[in-house]
């Protein structure tokens, strides 16, 4: 999975005791201190999508940038933003003619700041509605949704590369969901919300959003004659967003073909709302299950040169609208509760496979709390859920003359959940941690105590996290030949 080569691990020279001890000082001096190095983190969802040329997205609820395990990994893993709330008619414009963009705002900043694309959802749907809109007829109803659109996408243009201008219009039968757009506007409604939006910003891409489309059935088969109809008369229409919010075991088998249809109309695809949800709570075969079926439809994405991408309906399940709405099921995203990933993140990757990742350079985090002493006597492990078979441990580097950044992936391969970690290994040959991240670090001597953090110290049965960091070596790097983690010897 991680883009650098494993260092063959060799077998440790022999050091001399003056060495170890110049070594072990040097540690205890340099815990903590930043390195002015840029080191070369592993690689991300969006470093594999960048190389194949697709978007990875999230929903961004902005609320919780304020999080440090959400932003850290919206930061890093993804590099398009749509607003799962912020930018709906109930937040822009709760009564009429009355606009309110601070949410919206944010997430654009956010977008911006970031350096991801950012989608726009949505103008015009049946949800989250505000009320007064349901209260006029006709014409007033005509003029209300022409007016939001334009002030909506016209406060935002050069910012949302694309919208989605109608969500939800169909039922599964393929007619016409009786919204109270359909209902008092009549059939035209959506052509007239395509045309007012690309009046208003005729640089965004413009698309139509459903679920239960993801096959080819009665609704899809409708929106496919819908965006027949439009490509043939000349009605800006410029891609189709397939939800998928999915189940899992169910993802259809014709997804990939689906989408080709629609891409040989003439307009782009993209996945946009991407979940998996299981009857809570999962398991490991659940979960191995959850993995095949992410893979599943990244690859009918990957097969379809218009597909643009594929956004995921949030980070961790912890927030996911599924529980709230499927009473029982859940656990449909790809960090779970604890932001540790789901096995669905390596299910994700080797959809990939044949893709070499464009890696991200980063520059650590300085910490910026004064060093942390090296402790003199072990630290003691905490008592920790352990399942028999254990750990999987994959340690991998970038190294310079006397510097090195490394990755490390720690796997429970056990069949039950660790709740708490600490993995201890040796350097061979006289390195030393400089900085460490995503999990707290000591060393002493050669030996060297890596704790979870706080958000990453669960790690269900199959469940991985990705730690790093930074380190000095006196001109041999060797790898370390063993790891523990709760005191359990690692593959
Ligand atoms: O329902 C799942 C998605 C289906 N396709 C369109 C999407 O826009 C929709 O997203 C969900 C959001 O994930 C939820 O977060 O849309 C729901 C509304 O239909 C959103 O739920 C709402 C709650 O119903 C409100 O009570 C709450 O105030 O989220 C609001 C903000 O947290």
């Amino acid at each position: 999975m991680a883009p650098t080569q494993p260092l063959a691990r060799r077998k440790a020279g022999t050091r001399s005791a003056l060495r170890t001890t110049i070594a072990a000082a040097a540690a205890t001096l340099v815990v903590g201190t930043a390195l002015v190095v840029p080191a070369q983190a592993a690689s991300t969802l969006k470093d594999y999508g960048t190389a194949a040329g697709k978007d990875i997205g999230f929903a961004l609820d902005p609320n919780r940038l304020s999080e440090s395990a959400y932003k850290s990994i919206a930061d890093s893993e993804f590099s398009l933003v749509v607003p799962e709330n912020a930018m709906k008619w109930d937040s822009t414009e709760p009564s009429q003619n009355s606009f309110n963009y601070s949410s919206g705002d944010q997430v654009a900043q956010y977008a911006a700041q970031s350096g991801k694309k950012l989608y726009g959802h949505t103008f015009v749907w049946h949800q989250q509605l505000p009320g007064w809109v349901s209260n006029l007829s006709g014409s007033a109803l005509e003029s209300a949704m022409k007016n939001h659109i334009t002030n909506v996408a016209t406060h935002f243009q050069g910012k949302v590369f694309s919208w989605d201008v109608v969500n939800e219009a169909f039922e599964d039968n393929g007619s016409r969901r009786q919204s109270v757009f359909q209902q008092r506007l009549g059939d035209g409604y959506i052509e007239t919300a395509f045309k007012t939006a690309r009046a208003a910003d005729p640089t965004a891409k413009l698309c139509i959003n459903d679920y239960s489309i993801e096959n080819i059935n009665s609704k899809s088969t409708a929106i496919y004659n819908l965006v027949k109809d439009f490509k043939s008369r000349g009605v800006p229409i410029d891609c189709v967003g397939f939800q998928s919010h999915l189940i899992v075991g169910q993802v259809p088998g014709d997804f990939q073909q689906n989408l080709q249809r629609f891409a040989d109309l003439g307009v782009d695809v993209r996945i946009t709302e991407l979940d998996i949800r299981m009857n809570t709570p999962s398991d490991s075969s659940k979960l191995a299950q959850q993995a095949a079926d992410y893979k599943k439809v990244f690859q009918a994405c990957l097969g379809v040169t218009r597909c643009q991408g594929v956004t995921i309906w949030g980070i961790t399940d912890k927030y996911s609208w599924v529980p709230g709405t499927f009473s029982g099921q859940g656990a449909a995203l790809v960090w779970d509760d604890n932001y540790a990933k789901k096995p669905a993140y390596d299910g994700i990757v080797s959809a990939f496979s044949g893709v070499t990742p464009t890696p991200t350079p980063t520059t650590p985090t300085p910490t910026p709390t004064t060093p942390t002493p090296t402790p003199t006597t072990p630290t003691p492990t905490p008592t920790q859920t352990q399942g028999p078979a254990g750990c999987q441990v994959t340690y991998s580097v970038n190294q310079w003359n006397t510097g090195f950044t490394a990755n490390v992936t720690i796997k429970n391969t056990s069949s039950a959940a660790i709740n708490g970690w600490t993995l201890k290994f040796s350097f061979p040959s006289g390195q030393a941690i400089t900085q460490a991240w995503s999990s707290k670090a000591s060393q002493s001597g050669s030996a060297v105590t890596l704790t979870n953090e706080s958000w990453n110290g669960s790690l269900p049965p199959g469940g991985s996290t990705q730690i790093g960091f930074n380190g000095s070596h006196t001109g041999t790097n060797t790898a370390p030949s063993s790891f523990t983690l709760n005191g359990t010897t690692c593959s």
